[in-house]
């Protein structure tokens, strides 16, 4: 089995840390059905997540958290991880893009880091199976994963592109969002 890094990333106050946290409690049959406080993540977080696929088959990957204020170290953060890829042990990197559904001014800024990251073939998260999880979709006006996929890819990029609502106040969503990790996981 290689080794699994998933980092999240997202603008700040975008719900990341929150969205980890229900990851982490429904990957143990739990929800937490109260909203949470969560202070500002000031660089990294990891944590581990073991996810469950059909047949009984389990996947544990380490999960990094970047902090929305330190965008600019984000690359150095995830350039430092890559050389830390051993020959012996097969390393994938999963990108779970977090997007606050009710800050519609974020999305242009969101958008273009989201691009830069993950276009071309010299990006640095080029190739890597991405998410973008529409976070507090349970938000009065909340925007739709149709109304921003846009922003996000172009041409065949955008059809290929896999976007979740999610709501980690309420547990909307969060399935789906361990489903993919899982089907990523395993996925050849
Ligand atoms: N309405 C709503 N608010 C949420 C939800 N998830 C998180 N929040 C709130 O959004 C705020 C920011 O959440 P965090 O999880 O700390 O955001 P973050 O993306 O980790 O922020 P940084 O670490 O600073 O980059 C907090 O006040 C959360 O309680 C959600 O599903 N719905
Ligand atoms: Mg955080």
């Amino acid at each position: 089995m290689p080794q699994i890094v998933v980092y999240v990333l997202g603008a700040e106050s975008s719900g990341k840390t929150d969205l980890v946290r229900q990851l982490e409690y429904l990957s143990k049959g739990k929800l937490l059905s109260v909203p949470t406080k969560c202070a500002p993540t000031m660089g990294q977080e990891v944590s581990a997540l073991t996810v469950s696929a059909s047949g009984g088959k389990r996947a544990t990957m380490e999960l990094r958290e970047l902090g929305g204020s330190v965008v600019n170290t984000w690359e150095s953060f995830i350039v430092s991880r890559k050389i830390k890829k051993t020959a012996a042990v097969k390393t994938k990197f999963f990108l779970l893009y977090v997007v606050d559904a009710a800050a519609p001014h974020q999305l242009p800024l969101a958008s273009t880091v989201f691009r830069y990251l993950t276009e071309g073939s010299e990006a640095t998260c080029a190739g890597w199976r991405a998410l973008v999880v529409l976070q507090k979709c349970a938000s009065a006006d909340a925007m739709t994963q149709e109304e921003v996929k846009d922003y996000f890819a172009d041409g065949k990029r955008r059809e290929a592109l896999c976007a979740v609502e999610a709501d980690s106040w309420n547990g909307v969503g969060i399935g789906d969002v361990l489903q993919w990790l899982a089907e990523a996981a395993f996925h050849p």
